[in-house]
């Protein structure tokens, strides 16, 4: 735990925590993606399988949420199904995080928050989907996802399938570059666009193996370099929509979030609900498979970080 302070506002599950004392393998994953990021049933469903994934490649999972002002460390079944339906859900990023524990709320964390608690039970690796990003007009809105700064402030390593390409991607690595995030491709050299295995741009660095993925963590931290590490996971082949297929999609669905004048917090939910009709469903069976994919690999690393056998 980094500080007694933060075990004041933290209930740990006991296998996690147990976990955690042993030095063993705990995977941090987020509660957006279930509360404003799928549909229900799905999200549930999904939740449990993804937990499912990190235990069956070595690692206990610990999904993160704020329930009644508590930072939970680990969900029971019985709160991952409330969750899926509850209302009055905060989606909680740095800026909002403590304002939802100082005032008893309920609140879904996003890839920052997710992160930011993380950190404080001492988990050092975390699966999501896909990250939040400069958005497209940010000439105009200014609209720069709060997980950037946290992937260049919280060293927490954060497994995704690339930022969605409703996002403005070149911008969003230019942007990670500039705060000195190291961003890896697993096992590609161009960098994923969630739905699709690629986008037109290269990815910074690349790793091929969990045990180097390991390495590169181990020794940011030896070096004293604060900050995470961005691991972009490409969506399993047989599971992708491609590039050239999302387009036209995307440009629709980005289209109507500023005709309806959707901004702030509400405009990835917006786009991915939208774009879930457009697609007739597929973006989430996309959606699901790459965060079941990315659950697998986050797994494998906190394994070998806990191994040490890199
Ligand atoms: N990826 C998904 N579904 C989601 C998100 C990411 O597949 O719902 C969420 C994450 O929690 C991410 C957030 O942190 O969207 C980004 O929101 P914003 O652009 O408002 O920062
Ligand atoms: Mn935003």
């Amino acid at each position: 735990m980094k500080h007694d302070i933060a075990s004041r506002f933290l209930d740990i599950a006991p296998e996690v925590r147990d976990t955690l004392g042993q030095g063993g393998a705990v995977v941090a994953l987020e509660s957006t993606i279930i509360t404003h990021g799928m549909p229900h049933p799905q999200n549930v469903a999904t939740a449990r399988e993804v937990e499912a994934v990190v235990r069956a490649n070595g690692a206990v999972p610990a999904t993160i949420a704020i329930i009644e002002g508590r930072i939970k460390i680990g969900l029971s079944p019985e709160e991952l199904d409330w969750l899926g339906t509850a209302r009055d859900v905060m989606k909680l990023s740095r800026a909002d995080l403590p304002y939802a524990v100082a005032s008893g709320r309920h609140g879904a964390t996003t890839v920052a928050a997710t992160m930011i608690c993380a950190h404080l039970a001492g988990i050092r690796v975390f699966a999501t989907g896909g990250i939040g990003g400069v958005h497209q007009g940010v000439e105009e809105t200014l609209d720069i996802s709060a997980d950037l700064d946290e992937l260049a402030r919280t060293p927490v390593a954060v497994i995704c399938a690339g930022a969605k390409a409703i996002l403005d991607l070149p911008r969003t690595l230019e942007y990670l570059e500039t705060r000195g995030v190291p961003v890896v491709g697993y096992r590609t050299d161009r960098f994923p666009a969630f739905w699709s295995r690629t986008s037109d741009l290269p990815v910074p660095l690349r790793l091929d193996s969990p045990e180097a993925m390991a390495s590169l963590i181990y020794t940011k931290e030896s070096l004293g370099l604060d900050g995470g590490v961005l691991i972009a996971n490409p969506v399993p082949e047989a599971d992708e929509i491609p590039q050239e297929e999302m387009r036209g999609f995307i440009d629709r669905a980005v289209a109507e979030a500023k005709a309806r004048g959707v901004a702030g917090k509400a405009v990835t939910p917006f786009l991915l609900s939208h774009l879930y009709e457009l697609t007739g469903g597929r973006s989430l069976a996309t959606n699901i498979a790459l965060v079941k994919n990315n659950a697998a690999l986050a797994a494998q690393l906190a394994a070998s970080l806990a191994r040490q056998d890199f």
